[in-house]
């Protein structure tokens, strides 16, 4: 089955009570047992939940994985998924991560004993000097969100791997529709559903996919546990999202090239961060891992002041942060997404002041063209 095709019918079969074509949003606490220990697989809400049973097979299915959890934000999803860790674990964090990823490795797990370091796994050469004999996962992005930098996901598997450490990717920037890491030999692939998922800006959500069983029974059990489930109507909306995600994500592919190259060429920008031009360094990797290079482009204008321009210039793209619905957004890493990481290591990330994040959205290109040439 082709990959639109899984996205439009995996985890949505008709509903069995009524024939109901799209899954129900199932807005109940609970479900009625017909006597004790007889139900219809479904107890307590917080457990399982049809609607998000079925956007649970959904993504599943698209990352190629056997298991898939829903949570109530990525954060959450990656939270859960941090608790197959233990107390004097260590992980290998790429330099570059969402500063809430960042914010949750440095602030709160540091309080119960999970060691981190930060490599720059753009370049895998970089991994195996990381390790330590308590290094128990390896958690990348990529393209990381904003500076853009690939990992070569098959290199650092099979490092991680030979370590006996698993290895977590998010992906949230390319959507299993352009890149399935379980692929390349990742082990779990988390997602911000809030995004391209999603895909209208209308909810927040996360994700874990993964085909371990074992591991796939832990985060169930902390899904259950700990609680921080998705609800039945994000469920829906997210169900929603991905039977249009395939032409969603060619649309803003076409327009994400278009701005990289219209950006790379503008007098007044002074460097294109985007893995679709010749110019990245990690171009050959991104061809070779990715099928499409998405609409996520990130661009330097020579200062603070510059930035603040064109972020108050704009008219059509809207300032704000978030990434992957239909609307163009444009932000500000360096005092939004990314204010949780310190000014040191944005500086050795190159994520300066200067530095602008467009999420492409799928207007007609003229529009956005002319919005961000007006701009700059
Ligand atoms: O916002 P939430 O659904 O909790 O997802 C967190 C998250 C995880 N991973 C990546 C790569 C992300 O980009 C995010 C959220 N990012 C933004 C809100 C942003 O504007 O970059």
């Amino acid at each position: 089955m082709g990959f639109a095709t899984k996205a439009i019918h995996a985890g949505n079969a008709p509903d069995p009570a009524t024939g109901a074509v799209s899954v129900p949003i199932y807005q109940t606490s609970t479900f009625a047992q017909e006597a004790l220990g007889v139900n219809k697989g479904y107890e307590y809400a917080r457990t399982k939940n049809p609607t998000r049973t079925a956007l649970e097979q959904n993504i599943a299915a698209l990352e190629g994985a056997k298991f898939g959890f829903a949570f109530a934000s990525g954060m959450a999803a990656i939270d859960s998924t941090l608790r197959l860790l233990k107390s004097g674990d260590h992980v290998i964090l790429g330099d570059n991560t969402y500063g809430g990823t960042f914010r949750l490795f440095d602030r709160i797990l540091s309080n119960y004993g999970i060691e981190f370091d930060l490599v720059n796994t753009s370049d895998a050469s970089n991994l195996e000097p990381a390790f330590k004999p308590n290094t128990k996962m390896v958690f990348v992005e990529t393209p990381t969100n904003p500076v853009m930098t690939v990992t070569d996901l098959a290199a650092v598997s099979e490092i991680a791997h030979a370590h006996g450490a698993r290895v977590v990717c998010d992906n949230t920037f390319l959507s299993p529709y352009f890149q399935r890491p379980i692929e390349h030999g990742v082990d779990i692939v988390v997602h911000s559903t809030t995004k391209y998922l999603n895909g209208h800006s209308d909810s927040v959500g996360g994700f874990v996919a993964l085909n371990d069983e074992k591991d796939a029974e832990w985060i169930g059990f902390v899904q259950n546990s700990a609680g921080a489930i998705l609800s039945p109507f994000d469920s829906f909306l997210v169900l929603r999202g991905t039977k249009t995600l395939a032409v969603r994500m060619e649309a803003h592919d076409k327009n994400g090239r278009t701005v990289a190259n219209f950006l790379a060429e503008h007098p007044r920008v002074q460097k294109v961060h985007y893995p679709g031009l010749a110019s990245h360094p990690q171009h050959e990797i991104a061809k070779r891992q990715q099928s499409g290079f998405g609409g996520m482009v990130s661009f330097e204008t020579g200062s603070l002041d510059n930035a603040k321009k064109v972020l108050s210039s704009v008219k059509l793209c809207t300032l704000g942060e978030s990434l992957g619905g239909v609307e163009s957004l444009i932000c500000h890493p360096a005092s939004m997404t990314h204010a949780s990481v310190p000014a040191e290591r944005r500086a050795a990330l190159g994520l300066t002041d200067g530095l602008v994040r467009i999420s492409v959205g799928i207007e007609d290109i003229e529009d956005i063209l002319s919005d961000l040439d007006q701009a700059l």
